[in-house]
């Protein structure tokens, strides 16, 4: 590591660069002296389980740290890129914790292109295991990194605080949507902000950026605390894009075949539509939504199209993109770039 050139480590926002570290990571991990004492075959499948999971996705939540490290200090030496790619890469671990349970949990069929984990034959149930032993390993990679630092501490705080308001989320997400009872009256905007504040924004914006204030020296509470606002409402923004691409995203492109109809979701487009639908199509809805049934599906689209609800998801688009902007302009803690990198990123996203 020591003899590499700079020069290569410098390229920062390379995506390259960030699953070098990824490789050094899962190593650690299969080298750990616990996993080390298992049988060869429980160490192949720790290391394939690794591979299949974690580095797949976009990367935005994990490149998001140095990014943000970048805005708040201009300069970094070459461990300091290193300690933000770790940190990234605790938050990819995270999220493929997250999402190997989520796809159980939402009997999806395809993640990132390949069939969800708990689908393929060998792995079923275990899957549940192999999220905790995801989540497990972020705890074993900050400690080998970070158990000197002064913020070591603050960092495990995080990740577990985070873990814990992600799983209150995900834990509404699943009780407004139990199979075979659809209550319309549970679909409101207010029930659904609190789930995807919850399920998605916290995890997925305010741990990468508030990971880059502490590598950055950033002290004061206000400056978290109107960085978790900020983010909040990106976060919202991005499950509402997530909840739209699930319906009418390309499932080649988004990587992912959408299931929120069949689940019975409390997702934007349902709480959204509910408000402008006609008893006639309130109807329709009752006696469709949450079913498998592929014609159901099709009638709870065709609803959607009538309403022409993707208008009011492309006015809701900018109008929070604007709210995003006067916020980030607003605040004075830390440089507008720690937010508008990640948010130019995400707007109008098409996967
Ligand atoms: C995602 O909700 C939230 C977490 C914590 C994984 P989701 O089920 O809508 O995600 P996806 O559409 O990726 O399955
Ligand atoms: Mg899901
Ligand atoms: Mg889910
Ligand atoms: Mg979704």
């Amino acid at each position: 590591m020591s003899g590499e050139p700079p020069a290569k480590q410098r390229k920062l926002d390379s995506k390259e660069a960030f699953l070098c570290v990824f490789e050094q990571l899962a190593r650690d991990v299969c080298e750990d002296e616990y996993v080390k004492r298992q049988p060869a075959y429980a160490q192949e499948w720790i290391s394939f389980m690794q591979n299949y999971n974690v580095p797949k996705g976009k990367l935005n939540r994990g490149m998001a740290v140095l990014d943000g490290l970048v805005t708040i200090k201009p300069d970094l030496t070459d461990a300091e890129v290193q300690e933000a790619n770790i940190l990234g890469w605790c938050i990819e671990w995270l999220q493929a914790f997250f999402l190997v349970a989520d796809d159980l949990m939402d009997d999806s069929v395809t993640r990132r292109g390949q069939p969800c984990w708990y689908k393929r034959k060998e792995v079923g149930t275990v899957a549940c295991n192999d999220s905790i032993f995801l989540e497990a390993s972020i705890y074993r990679i900050l400690k080998k990194h970070f158990r000197a630092k002064p913020y070591y501490a603050l960092l495990l705080d995080l990740f577990l605080e985070t873990t814990f308001q992600t799983s209150t989320g995900q834990l509404l997400d699943l009780i407004t949507a139990p199979p075979g009872v659809v209550d319309l009256s549970k679909y409101e905007m207010k029930t659904y902000n609190t789930i995807v504040e919850f399920k998605t924004a916290y995890y997925s914006f305010y741990l990468p950026l508030a990971c880059a204030m502490v590598l950055g020296g950033v002290k004061s509470d206000a400056a978290f605390d109107s960085c978790k606002e900020i983010c909040v409402e990106m976060g919202t923004y991005f499950q509402a894009q997530d909840d739209y691409l699930d319906c009418f995203g390309d499932p080649e492109v988004i990587g992912k075949i959408g299931t929120d109809i069949e689940d019975n979701k409390c997702g934007w487009l349902i709480c959204k539509g509910l408000e402008k639908m006609t008893e006639a199509q309130k109807k329709t809805i009752q006696d469709n939504y949450g079913k498998k049934n592929p014609d159901c599906v099709a009638r709870i689209k065709q609803v959607y199209r009538d309403i022409d609800v993707e208008k009011d998801f492309r006015e809701y688009e900018n109008e929070s993109y604007k709210k995003l902007q006067g916020l980030i302009e607003e605040q004075t803690f830390v440089p507008g770039a720690l937010y508008m990198k990640l948010l130019k990123k995400i707007y109008k996203r098409q996967k």
